[in-house]
């Protein structure tokens, strides 16, 4: 698209709340002059989830990209002011700890802010008492101060922001629902209102906890559920008095008391409390009806009748944590409504088979104007600087867009909003709602489930707690500290070791499968992928899909089965949607070039048997070639094993000999069976993925998602070797045009940990000559090199060699830059 194209674009906005104002200033500030944003309710006050917002903005967060996007929230309100007056209230954040294990996880969370590069102290009880002196030391134990948190001013950088870009020509339509959405060809064409159609070539729904509702007008369910959440301000506090001049205006930092669900501003005298320690109240959006001409404060759809039963707890908590409350009342309490999702991310990206048709819904003011940015590069750039794979619209799998799923997950998310959770905490409902044909053979041996895109996944198997007995001392595993320790095993050590030195099945069920298949499938691999897919049939092909900008969307293998029939290993449903949504367009552009994406997951399974004995046990049952000259690596084949139709491709994320064996899901328990039965000479075992994990970070194989997203180019990553640049013309290419290793600013490093011992899990902020300078990815105990490893993005000037340290809960551990990857670099395991 030129960009004189680009600025002909007719964009309608749906919903005037933080999210959809700051989207038109993002496109405004990009050169886009063709918008409408149109509310339902009036623009001075259009009634949603903005309109009451007390404005909090706490940005650090387990995400990077969301507190990326907090980041930027806080200066682009810093930065917009009127009348020498901005939109943020930068007083600061602190998060107190009344428990030892909050006060241990703002310990984690100052690894998080040093991460992603947030100023951020832990501080005493003392201190949080001289910071805020309202505050019970009695109770108080530590906290951690955030300086730049504060309280964004929302309903005025609303107003701003409409004034500014009406001046830049923005239409505004208040007080008019949006009734549907006009498509035609599968683009759309216009919304609906009673005073007629806005025609539009892109819509973008930011309609808030209304999502759901704009969602189903182009048959896209939205995986958002509205709730009620409780928030109280009282009357004038003696301790205030004379504090604020302003009525809404805060000097002392906003606090949050999470081990009570609670968090407290000021507003001039008095105080405002919200509460997350009642129960769930969902709402359903359609029923509150249409939005009044006239809404003030007091009386909008967004602001439910307080039920003051519900808070009755959290003003007793209130009035122990700041005493200073002892001596005022409640004066006004509303339950008021916003989005929570299954996950907690947001819901940001194209609809699938609409296009034109975006949503950004489920934001939280304090990622409003990141997310907005995002977007706003999205429409303009084909990609966002920051990685929205967190927030994906496509992320979930159909089975998770069910009402009931959302609504008791994201209910699930809203009573655990401030608990400390661990990294590996599985959803303990819904559960079975996916499990392979292997299931009841896991079951019997005694798997321990943890649950991934709803799958029920085995990390280890009880029937592997005898091997313990026999592991020889080098394999024996580190003892862990109690965080680490958690939903982890010793039995995956002895697992490891069986499939370093015998045979294991692992189930590789959850592993996304696509079918490209049809005519112009060649072209549309070509076109989308690093690789070169064109190879004869059989060829298997490990290649990248890469933005325009040359970031990595994902990591694939590419199978190819016959002609025009290809299987795609890829890494979840955003994968899928982009392959859907690019066949469409190969196909509009020429129907000769026709191909076909099917998501052959659920119908079939896969087995990854692997280790040095695995040709001993498929030849014992196959008639097929599995030589290394029958079958190579990096190859593909039809064949049978013991009786089952297979499709085998050798190939190893754990770097083993061996085969991902396929075949449909029917055929799937007999599969095990057979297999199970032919290794058993050989001591064969069921390996569960905590030792997969850890042997594919020993070969050094990246995982998406955590070493590398859209942010990382194949250079940095180390995964240059997968672009094939002689290729003719991908996506990407034009990009990586200048790019190399030793150019990059940033390397994806090896770290080893020097005490053998010292666990870490990921996410925690790496530290080179004190300085914190990168951030780990992947983490795991290497078994077979007998010390932990964890991967780190670092600068290039820190070299092979070099010590850091990694911050855990607080502590230094000391890890040594290491050449990867740590098992078999000459590939003789794979190769033999
Ligand atoms: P909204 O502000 O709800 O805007 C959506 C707009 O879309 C509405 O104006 C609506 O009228 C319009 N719309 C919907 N459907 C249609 C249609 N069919 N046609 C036309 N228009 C339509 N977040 C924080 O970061 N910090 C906090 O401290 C904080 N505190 C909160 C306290 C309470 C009590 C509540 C309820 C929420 C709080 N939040 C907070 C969350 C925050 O308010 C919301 O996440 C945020 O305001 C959502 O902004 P939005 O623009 O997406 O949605
Ligand atoms: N199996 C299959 N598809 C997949 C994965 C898988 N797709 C998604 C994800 N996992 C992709 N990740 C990898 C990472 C590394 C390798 C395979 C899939 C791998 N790499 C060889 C290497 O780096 O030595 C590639 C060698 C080559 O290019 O020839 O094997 O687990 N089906």
């Amino acid at each position: 698209m030129t960009s004189s194209q680009a600025l002909s674009q007719k964009v309608v906005i749906i919903g005037a709340g933080i999210v959809g104002t700051n989207l038109a200033d993002e496109l405004v500030s990009r050169g886009w002059n063709n918008i409408t944003v149109v509310d339902q309710g009036p623009l001075e006050m259009p009634g949603g989830s903005t309109s009451h917002a007390p404005g909090l903005v706490f940005q650090t967060n387990a995400s990077k990209t969301m507190t990326l996007f907090a980041k930027y929230t806080v200066e682009k309100l810093l930065g917009l002011a009127k009348d020498g007056e901005n939109c943020f209230n930068q007083v600061g954040g602190l998060e107190v700890a009344t428990t030892p294990s909050r006060y241990e996880d703002l310990k984690r969370k100052l690894g998080y802010a040093q991460s992603w590069g947030v100023e951020a102290r832990l501080v005493d009880a003392a201190e949080c008492k001289r910071i805020y002196p309202f505050l019970n030391e009695e109770i108080v134990l530590g906290g951690l101060h955030i300086p730049s948190d504060g309280l964004a001013l929302a309903a005025r950088c609303v107003q701003l922001l409409i004034e500014r870009t009406r001046e830049a020509g923005v239409v505004y339509r208040g007080s008019t629902p949006v009734t549907g959405i006009e498509r035609s060809g599968g683009r759309v064409t216009g919304v609906e209102t009673p005073d007629g159609v806005i025609p539009a070539d892109i819509v973008v729904s930011c309609a808030g906890f209304w999502g759901v509702e704009v969602g189903a007008m182009v048959g896209m369910s939205i995986p958002l559920l509205p709730l009620a959440h409780q928030y109280v301000k009282t009357g004038p506090v003696p301790a205030l008095k004379g504090r604020n001049e302003l009525p809404n205006g805060a000097g002392l930092p906003i606090l949050r008391h999470q081990d009570r669900d609670l968090y407290y501003r000021e507003h001039g005298e008095r105080y405002g409390i919200g509460s997350y320690a009642h129960r769930p109240m969902p709402v359903v959006a359609a029923d509150l009806g249409l939005t009044p001409k006239h809404v003030d404060e007091h009386s909008m759809p967004s602001r439910l009748d307080f039920t003051p039963e519900d808070f009755a707890p959290s003003w007793e908590d209130s009035k122990e944590i700041l005493p200073a409350l002892r001596e005022a009342e409640i004066e006004d309490g509303f339950n008021g409504i916003f989005s929570f999702t299954p996950d907690g991310g947001p819901i940001v990206g194209q609809h699938r088979d609409l296009d034109g048709f975006y949503v950004a819904e489920a934001v939280w003011v304090t990622h409003s104007a990141g997310v907005a940015r995002a977007v706003a590069e999205l429409l303009t750039d084909g990609r966002s600087q920051i990685d929205l794979g967190e927030c994906d619209v496509a992320r979930f799998e159909d089975v998770q867009l069910s009402r009931a799923y959302v609504s008791e997950t994201s209910q699930q998310n809203f009573v655990e909003i401030y608990d400390v959770l661990h990294p590996l905490q599985p959803k303990e409902s819904p559960r079975n709602l996916r499990v392979s044909p292997f299931n009841a053979r896991h079951r019997e041996l005694g798997a321990y489930f943890l649950e991934g895109a709803g799958w029920e996944r085995p990390y280890w198997f009880e029937s592997n707690a005898h091997l313990l007995d026999e592991l020889p001392a080098e394999w024996q595993p580190a003892p862990r500290d109690a965080w680490s320790a958690q939903y982890s095993s010793p039995i995956a050590a002895a697992e490891a070791w069986k499939t370093r030195t015998a045979v294991a099945m692992y189930d590789m069920t959850p592993l996304k499968r696509l079918e490209v298949s049809g005519p112009g499938a060649v072209t549309l691999l070509q076109r989308l992928t690093t690789g070169d897919v064109s190879k004869k049939p059989g060829a298997v092909t490990y290649c990248l899909l890469l933005d325009e900008h040359g970031g990595i969307r994902s990591d694939i293998t590419v199978a190819r089965l016959d002609e025009e029939t290809f299987q795609v290993g890829a890494n979840g449903n955003i994968d899928l949607a982009y392959f859907t949504r690019e066949a469409r367009r190969q196909r509009a552009e020429d129907p000769a070039q026709w191909a076909q994406v099917r998501d052959i997951t659920g119908g079939t399974c896969c087995i990854g048997l692997w280790g040095p004995l695995a040709r001993e046990v498929v030849s014992a049952i196959s008639d097929d070639d599995f030589t290394n000259d029958g079958l190579r690596y990096f190859r593909a084949k039809h064949a049978t094993i013991g009786g089952v139709p297979v499709t085998v491709m050798r190939l190893s994320y754990v770097g083993e000999l061996g085969w991902e064996i396929y075949t449909s899901a029917d055929n799937g328990q007999r599969l095990w069976d057979v297999l199970w039965a032919a290794g058993q000479p050989h001591g064969i075992i069921a390996a569960g993925r905590a030792a997969f994990s850890a042997l594919r970070l020993e070969k050094g194989y990246r995982s998406w998602g955590t070493d590398m997203t859209t942010e990382h180019d194949p250079f940095e990553a180390g995964l240059s070797f997968a672009v094939k640049l002689s290729k003719d013309d991908f996506v990407g290419k034009a990009a990586l045009e200048g790019f190399s290793e030793d150019g990059s600013p940033r390397r994806l490093r090896c770290l080893t940990v020097d005490d053998g011992r010292s666990m870490v899990l990921g996410k925690e902020p790496v530290f080179y000559k004190d300085e914190p300078v990168g951030y780990v990815t992947s983490a795991a105990y290497g078994y077979t090199v007998g010390k932990p490893i964890a991967y780190a993005y670092l600068p290039s000037h820190v070299a092979e060699g070099d010590a850091v340290e990694i911050a855990y809960f607080g502590s230094r551990i000391r890890a040594t830059v290491t050449p990867e990857p740590l098992y078999d670099p000459e590939m003789k395991r794979l190769r033999g």
